[in-house]
């Protein structure tokens, strides 16, 4: 049965009569919705959140409280606009964050900000530029941000922790799919050992942790019709990991020529101009808060995500397509193919990033 939206709407605290629901855009976890009102009151974003992705909801909207009312606060402290340069939350009429319907579903409304375009692709070296100094602001933002924060995915870009997930997965085989895989699965285990070094970095203190966003690629950046970064959306995942995860998985996405699931993998590769306009944007923010070994692991952290994406995609296809939302059976199978030819992309071109990054953070420090 289809959830009563308008019934569900309305237990949050909107402002105006609600004059129209409909599906919006094409997240691959949460359900979507914009909510039209009636007069001058603003339009809203309902979403029905993942309940077998997240574990906690209310623990995941208070994270979201707290960071956003940090950004408010940086925000009119620079004089900027409160309303269009950060999320707002709307609490039900109960004041809670989050509603639970009967099916044990959770919702959340946030407030629309018109005017606004989110891209799935970067076309140009200036909106990837765009992007980077829109992550970068947003960490900056919360550089002095230390109220704790709940885990909200478990180990989300933990690669033991990834590791432990695929092996049980393999273990499983719970599709039966493993007897075709073995190429796919060579793919991971040939690099588990350098990916493990990058993480064993971040668990001895090396490589420092922040607040980050953790899910940074372009189409969860809100622009201005002018083309201005206004704030990140998506804030789902915000929580304790390192700065690198936020700059690696938004080049995972700026700088593929091709999609994220092209079945053309000729299409498919890095970059090196939108990588190094990604770079630019974002170390013009960051390069003078990062440590030298963030800097230093800052081309490999690129690797890193899309690796770790290769190894989500091609579990979720082992597992039977029980995480993602797919639009056709091989979806995932299609997905693993296309990250994996953008990381080997990546392995390639590797010595010119880690040059882009070295001249890049030396022109900002
Ligand atoms: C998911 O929710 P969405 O579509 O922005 C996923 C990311 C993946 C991404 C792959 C909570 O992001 O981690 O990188 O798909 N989010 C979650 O495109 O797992
Ligand atoms: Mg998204």
């Amino acid at each position: 049965m289809k959830p009563d939206l308008q019934r569900i709407a309305s237990q949050f605290a909107l402002e105006g009569a609600i004059a129209s629901i409909d599906s919006l855009g094409d997240g691959f976890i949460n359900d979507t919705f914009i909510v039209r009102t009636a007069g001058d009151a603003p339009d809203y974003i309902l979403q029905r959140k993942n309940r077998s992705v997240f574990p906690d909801v209310p623990a995941m909207m208070e994270n979201i409280r707290k960071v956003t009312e940090h950004i408010r606060r940086r925000v009119v402290a620079a004089g900027g606009d409160p309303l269009r340069e950060v999320m707002t939350v709307v609490p039900t009429r109960d004041g809670a964050l989050c509603y639970e319907d009967e099916k044990g579903d959770f919702w959340a409304v946030t407030v629309y900000i018109a005017d606004t375009i989110a891209y799935n692709k970067a076309d140009t070296a200036e909106l990837a530029r765009k992007g980077g100094e829109g992550i970068g602001k947003f960490q900056a933002q919360l550089a002095d941000f230390n109220e704790p924060l709940a885990e909200t995915i478990k180990g989300f870009h933990n690669i033991r922790h990834r590791f432990a997930q695929w092996d049980e997965a393999l273990a499983r085989d719970a599709a039966g799919r493993k007897k075709d895989l073995a190429e796919e699965i060579g793919w991971i285990e040939s690099r588990r050992a350098e990916m493990l070094a990058f993480w064993s970095k971040v668990e001895d203190g090396t490589i420092p942790t922040h607040v980050t966003h953790n899910d940074t690629k372009i189409n969860n950046i809100l622009f201005d019709k002018q083309g201005r970064v206004l704030c990140a959306i998506d804030l789902d995942t915000v929580m304790n990991s390192t700065s690198l995860n936020d700059f690696g998985d938004a080049i995972r996405s700026y700088a593929n020529t091709g999609d994220e699931d092209d079945r053309d993998l000729s299409r498919v590769s890095l970059s090196l101009e939108m990588f190094a306009a990604y770079t630019d944007g974002y170390l013009s923010q960051r390069a003078a808060q990062l440590c030298p070994a963030e800097i230093d692991h800052l081309a490999f952290s690129a690797r890193y995500i899309t690796y770790e994406q290769v190894l989500r995609f091609l579990m979720d296809y082992l597992d039977g397509d029980t995480y993602y939302k797919i639009k056709y059976p091989e979806h995932n199978l299609v997905r693993t193919h296309a990250q994996y030819k953008l990381l080997c992309s990546m392995e390639e071109q590797y010595p010119e990033m880690c040059r882009i990054v070295r001249e890049t953070a030396d022109k900002y420090r």
